[in-house]
């Protein structure tokens, strides 16, 4: 099969991409392209052009497996094509079915028109990937929109519908069939010799980019893209479209190119990328294991864990029964859930119709034997041990057999869960992070007797959801939490030597967090922390801290009640000395000689114990693989994504360091803060997490 198609529909030479899955711009493709052009242009019984792509798809854009790598570079060039799409003298169009993003969008914006069909969707998402459109779309796009529409869509990556991208001008139509009314509007234009429209000669729109327009564009960003080349750079380079001469402004958006290309950032986020997509894959379970299909849903407990669950699968267009025992716990459930929806419907992020479609597929229901016609029931009941498992036992008796019986729960064995009921081997975790309905991680947890199907089905649902689903195995806290375990503790130790919240938090936003950890402690209720930790049991050489245990005894439980680690005012936390004091007694009653803490110990001493429990677990097989670690704390826990997760983060500034700060805090802290043999094998040997990449099938605790 050729990479792209050529046939010529009477005067009319058709351009196909064709290079599974999502025809991506690699050099074969461009080659094929580079020849079309040429045989076209020089061909007199060709009188216009026409590039589309097959298989549903226009093109995903340059291929990132080359991104970084000679083959990118390899003539023809994405700019070289485009310099010879510009030459031609005959009417180029773009016919755009389904996706055209990044370079393929490109492309398309280097047609003299693009006609799009209803369900296309273009978008310039390069910096997800820590890199700016350097096909000339940061150049093309603001042409053609302007640039207040181009720093909107640039910056956030997101792909536009095509309604919305003919308003703004980067469609010139939509059509049922793009690629019939394409071919039909090119012969048009070639007969009645319309003049050509070169986006690259476009400048009328340029005259919008006003001083103002950017400097209050880098403020509105600034929080979001905190710390981030590539938003900068987009914005560098769209000003540079409306100040400065065409070919210095395309000169210089090539040279910011290079400049994210060649980035740490670049290379974290497309770790991530590929790391997602990964973590899809299970060994052991053949792909081509069927899911079971999920028409009808079913959640249990209607608090703001279940009720975020049910919005999931409503928002997916899945039928859902929210059950809730007492009608008033479930009327409280369905108002707050009604409440999400008008304020999103409010905020403008979701239409109003859509809105009430969705809550139309909510049904409250308070009986158990209502939850028959589910084909998965996701259980979302108070995380106690013995609850779980009544609710299992009870559940097991009224589910259709065929259905999968789900906990949703953050810690607990599901094994154990899994043995309330007659079928193990349809009992599954699926862990949602809260808000559910807005978080992108699925933590989906095995048990020793989940079956295939059963995992197929619950890593296949977190796609459905519009989820980021990791497969973890059975232990306590699974992937995620057990690993937290240890960022939270030290957090307090740390305090207890002589660190502060605000420092502390300082330290870790500063690197990348939404929030630092003590904030994040303030908002989830320093009381929940408290009691989950209560439930743990520690071995007896463990350091501990009292200062948890002291905050919730002076009533500080966190926002809620307006002072927790910091007094609040409304949402913004204020440095409370009544904290520091707290603090200073305990380092006093322990004897700890309080001691200014350098930013950099604060960092390594939160993020290199975190990781060292991933070596473990690793090792062990709860994880797969490092790069779904990764891909659980990006997601999950608000790991930066341009840092490419804690476990790309620690191969990239060094394995040995880990190491190093576990072998010192292991004397005080106890056995659990020695060093994972993993990570001293690897670092001995100088490997990467690659050389540990495990097909132990998780599930099994060490
Ligand atoms: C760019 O264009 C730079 C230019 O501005 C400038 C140059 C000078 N390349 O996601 P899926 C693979 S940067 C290579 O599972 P979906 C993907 O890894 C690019 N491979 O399917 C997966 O492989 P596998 C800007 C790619 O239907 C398979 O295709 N473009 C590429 O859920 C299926 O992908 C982007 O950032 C690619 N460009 O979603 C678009 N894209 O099966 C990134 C996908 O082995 N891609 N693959 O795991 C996407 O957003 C989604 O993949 C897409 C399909 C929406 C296309």
């Amino acid at each position: 099969m050729p990479a792209v198609s050529y046939r010529l529909e009477s005067e009319v030479a058709v351009l196909s991409i064709a290079h599974p899955p999502v025809n991506a711009l690699s050099l074969p493709v461009r080659t094929a392209l580079m020849e079309g052009l040429t045989r076209a242009s020089a061909d007199a019984a060709v009188a216009a052009i026409v590039l589309t792509g097959t298989g549903g798809t226009f093109s995903s854009g340059a291929d990132i497996h080359e991104i970084g790598s000679g083959a990118a570079l390899t003539s023809p060039t994405l700019r070289e094509l485009q310099s010879e799409m510009e030459a031609t003298p005959k009417p180029l169009v773009a016919a755009i079915d389904g996706i055209a993003f990044g370079g393929g969008l490109e492309i398309a914006l280097t047609c003299h028109w693009r006609i799009g069909s209803r369900s296309a969707r273009v978008g310039l998402p390069e910096v997800k990937l820590g890199l700016l459109p350097g096909a000339g779309g940061t150049q093309r796009f603001t042409r053609l929109a302007g640039p207040a529409a181009a720093l909107e869509a640039i910056t956030s990556g997101a792909a536009l519908g095509a309604e919305r991208a003919l308003e703004l001008g980067v469609l010139d139509a939509v059509a049922d069939d793009a690629l019939a009314a394409a071919i039909d509007f090119a012969r048009q234009a070639a007969r009645e010799r319309l003049s050509l429209r070169v986006a690259r000669g476009l400048d009328e729109r340029l005259r919008e980019g006003t001083p103002e327009l950017f400097s209050e564009f880098r403020r509105r960003i600034a929080a979001k893209a905190r710390g981030q080349l590539a938003p900068a750079r987009i914005i560098d380079s769209i000003e540079a479209a409306c100040t400065l001469p065409a070919e210095e402004a395309f000169r210089l958006e090539r040279q910011y190119f290079l400049e994210c290309r060649d980035s740490p950032q670049r290379r974290a986020l497309t770790h991530v990328f590929f790391a997602e997509r990964e973590a899809r894959r299970i060994p052991g379970i053949p792909a081509d294991t069927e899911p079971l299909p999920i028409r009808q849903a079913a959640v249990i407990g209607a608090g703001t864990m279940g009720g975020g669950i049910a919005m999931s699968f409503a928002n997916a267009g899945i039928p859902v029964a929210l059950l809730e025992v007492s009608p008033e716990a479930l009327e409280r459930g369905l108002q707050v859930i009604r409440r999400n929806y008008a304020a999103s419907v409010n905020r403008g992020s979701l239409d109003a119709t859509r809105a009430d479609a969705a809550l139309a597929r909510i049904h409250g229901v308070s009986d158990y034997a209502a939850l028959a016609g589910a084909d998965i029931v996701i259980e979302a009941v108070f995380e106690d041990l013995n609850v779980k498992r009544e609710v299992f036992a009870r559940l097991d008796k009224v589910a259709a057999p065929h259905a999968i019986l789900a906990t949703n729960t953050s810690t607990l064995d599901i094994d154990l869960i899994g043995a309330a009921t007659s079928r193990p081997g349809q009992v599954v975790g699926t862990h949602f992070f809260s808000p559910a309905n807005v978080m992108k991680l699925l933590e989906n947890v095995r048990g020793r007797e989940s079956s295939a199907q059963t995992i197929a089905t619950v890593m296949a649902l977190g796609r459905t959801l519009g989820k980021i689903p990791v497969l973890a195995g059975n232990c306590d806290g699974f992937i995620g939490n057990r690993m937290l375990m240890f960022y939270g503790s030290e957090a307090e130790f740390l305090l207890e030597e002589g660190a502060t919240p605000e420092q502390i938090d300082r330290v870790m936003e500063g690197f990348g967090f939404a929030m630092g950890p003590l904030a994040v402690r303030d908002l989830a209720g320093n009381d929940v922390g408290f009691l989950i930790r209560k439930g743990r049991r520690l071995p007896a050489d463990e350091r501990w801290s009292p200062i948890l245990e002291r905050i919730v005894a002076a009533g500080r439980l966190g926002q809620k009640s307006g002072k927790g680690f910091y007094r609040y005012e409304g949402r913004t936390r204020i440095v409370d000395p009544e904290v520091n004091a707290l603090i200073e007694g305990v380092s006093r009653e322990l004897g700890i000689r309080r001691r200014s803490i350098p930013d950099e110990e604060i960092l390594e001493r939160l993020l290199h114990p975190l990781i060292n429990e991933g070596a473990r677990i690793l090792d062990e097989g709860i994880a797969i693989r490092a790069s779904d670690i990764d891909v659980v704390y990006v997601y999950g826990y608000g790991f930066p994504a341009y840092k490419g997760g804690p476990m790309f983060w620690a191969e990239q500034s060094g394995l040995a360091r880990v190491v190093e700060t576990m072998r010192r805090l292991a004397p005080t802290h106890g056995a659990r803060w020695r060093p994972a043999p993993l990570l001293e094998r690897l670092s001995a040997g100088n490997l990467g997490f690659g050389a540990a990449r495990s097909d132990a099938n998780p599930g099994k605790c060490g």
